[in-house]
């Protein structure tokens, strides 16, 4: 619908993802408008179609805990769901609860400016339509603007290029043709062994190769999910109450107390155990003692030289220069096994460059390689990318994009000064996929709501945060990342994937329980580091 006249809303969301959609439901008690890119709900469900996507956490976790009943009456198929099963959970959560008449789709957001005068901000979509609303909550995802590296010559290309997070909702048709792929992170570690069982050749270009742990994916059991059932609201507590908002088996011991043959036994169990990211909390301190961490490491690199036949690609498989989980940890099936195939060539780009796209294919700084598509799962402009491409200006017409061009600065990842009634759920230095994002996104738009109605009960239209806060909150983040081997890994959690990009760990790595607490603590406390008025 394009109209120039403005409407009057007192709250427009950005986004029809998880968070979004659920905070249409939470915030339905106030005139709610959600604004939506996409033609369909899910966020990252709906976006990532390509072959072989899959949520990485048990899906009995990694859905909604606000309604009983729906928690009740809705079956996962799998344990890790794969997306069009996703896709499926968001449109019924859409119907049922009628989120739909609240959303506009196909309409994004192109820019929005706060007026100080009556402490509203006006809104503006790519359709035309223009908003004043009192609130704007950002549910625009961490990784939503896809990174496309800008490689000279993609014009020339005669050949298909697809971006992972882009993909034609029909599908591509991969059979007799030769593709080079590029990205070796959670994206292509599925996509691959997919494309590879279609295609004549698969070349992969590997600048960095990725640590990857077994998915162990099976039909969902009835037994595991009646369990599930009759001890959900328990279940959900006790998720906040971990560090990732996910029930693997946080082990309380270091990995220094064991001897080598019991540090290899916990391992193995650990990579079989068919729960994601076990891995990494099988020790108390992986992710916060470098041995330790070099051991889980030494661990996966045997067992890439145990599956990959070929010495050469096994060695080039193994990942030696950043600490396991300091990234992301990719969960894959048959991703290292795939190399064993004979229409899979590994390629080092990271000795030899991709150089630039030719009409025929792709050239390293070595060799051309003859293509007919080109898969780019070259990852997202993590975290602050769906916010940068929305000309936002706040106060005194500052713009977002400059007060970040140095990295972004938050309080509790919820706000920014200079920029109030802005609200953001997985925003800057939240938790975010360090933790389960349905459910920690729940609890952000909770936290969120319950403030927004305290400022009507208490008489106030505008909240901003301070300065101040924004230092502390930075100090905070800073803390605890210093007890964490997050910062030797270059990744989308410190926008090191992108060149030129500034600013350290975008996320925080304390801890859901932690964060959670001083977020609560802050509001509790008079609105510490808040500004209301
Ligand atoms: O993106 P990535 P992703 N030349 O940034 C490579 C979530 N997720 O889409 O490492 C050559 O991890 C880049 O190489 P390097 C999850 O949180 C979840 O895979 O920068 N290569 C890397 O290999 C995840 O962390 C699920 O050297 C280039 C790859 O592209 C996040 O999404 C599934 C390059 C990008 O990896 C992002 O994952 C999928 C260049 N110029 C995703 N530029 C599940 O739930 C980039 N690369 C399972």
């Amino acid at each position: 619908m394009s109209t120039s006249k403005v409407e009057t809303v007192d709250i427009v969301i950005i986004g029809a993802g998880f968070s979004g959609m659920y905070a249409i439901h939470r915030l339905r008690h106030y005139n709610v408008v959600c604004l939506e890119a996409g033609d369909g709900v899910g966020g990252t469900w709906y976006w990532n179609r390509y072959p072989g996507a899959r949520v990485d956490i048990e899906s009995v976790e990694y859905s909604y805990g606000f309604d009983e009943t729906l928690q009740q009456e809705w079956s996962w198929p799998e344990y890790f769901s794969a997306q069009p099963d996703l896709e499926r959970y968001a449109n019924h959560v859409a119907d049922r609860f009628n989120l739909r008449e609240h959303i506009r789709f196909s309409n994004p957001v192109d820019s929005m400016t706060f007026d100080e005068r009556e402490n509203r901000w006006h809104v503006y979509t790519a359709n035309g339509d223009q908003l004043t609303c009192r609130y704007v909550i950002a549910a625009t995802g961490s990784l939503t603007a896809p990174n496309l590296p800008p490689w000279p010559g993609r014009e020339k290309f005669a050949g298909e290029i697809y971006h992972t997070a882009r993909w034609p909702a029909e599908g591509v048709n991969f059979s007799g043709k030769r593709v080079g792929f590029i990205g070796t992170g959670s994206t292509g570690i599925q996509a691959m062994p997919i494309i590879a069982e279609e295609a004549d050749a698969l070349y992969v270009f590997q600048r960095t190769p990725a640590f990857c742990m077994p998915s162990g994916n099976r039909p969902l059991d009835e037994a595991h999910e009646q369990e599930w059932k009759a001890n959900y609201p328990e279940r959900r507590k006790q998720m906040l109450n971990t560090y990732g908002a996910s029930l693997v088996n946080y082990a309380d011991r270091s990995g220094h107390d064991y001897t080598p043959q019991e540090r290899a036994d916990i391992l193995e169990q650990a990579w079989n155990s068919k729960s994601a990211f076990q891995l990494l909390f099988a020790f108390r301190d992986v992710l916060t003692d470098a041995e330790v961490n070099e051991m889980v490491c030494e661990f996966v690199r045997g067992k890439i030289r145990t599956i990959v036949k070929d010495p050469a690609t096994a060695e080039l498989l193994c990942p030696t220069t950043y600490p396991i989980g300091g990234k992301r940890l990719c969960i894959g099936s048959g991703y290292y096994e795939m190399y064993n195939r004979e229409n899979v060539t590994l390629v080092d780009a990271r000795t030899a460059p991709i150089a630039a796209f030719t009409e025929s294919g792709l050239r390293t700084s070595s060799v051309h390689y003859d293509l007919d598509v080109i898969v780019t799962a070259t990852g997202f402009d993590a975290v602050t990318g769906a916010m940068d491409r929305i000309k936002i200006e706040g106060c005194d017409s500052r713009k977002l994009v400059d007060k970040w061009v140095d990295g972004p600065t938050t309080y509790l990842g919820a706000m920014t000064s200079g920029f109030p009634n802005l609200f953001m759920i997985h925003g800057p230095s939240t938790p975010a996929a360090q933790a389960q994002m349905i459910t920690t996104g729940e609890w952000q738009v909770n936290w969120t709501a319950d403030i927004i109605d305290a400022m009507g009960r208490d008489g106030f239209t505008c909240i901003d945060v301070t300065p101040e806060a924004e230092t502390e909150w930075a100090q905070e983040v800073e803390m605890v990342s210093m007890q964490s081997l997050h910062r030797f890994a270059d990744s989308w959690y410190n926008g090191k994937n992108i060149e030129g990009k500034k600013g350290g760990l975008m996320i925080y790595v304390g801890g859901f329980p932690r964060f959670a607490q001083l977020c609560e603590s802050a509001v509790a406390d008079g609105y510490q580091g808040f500004v209301r008025k």
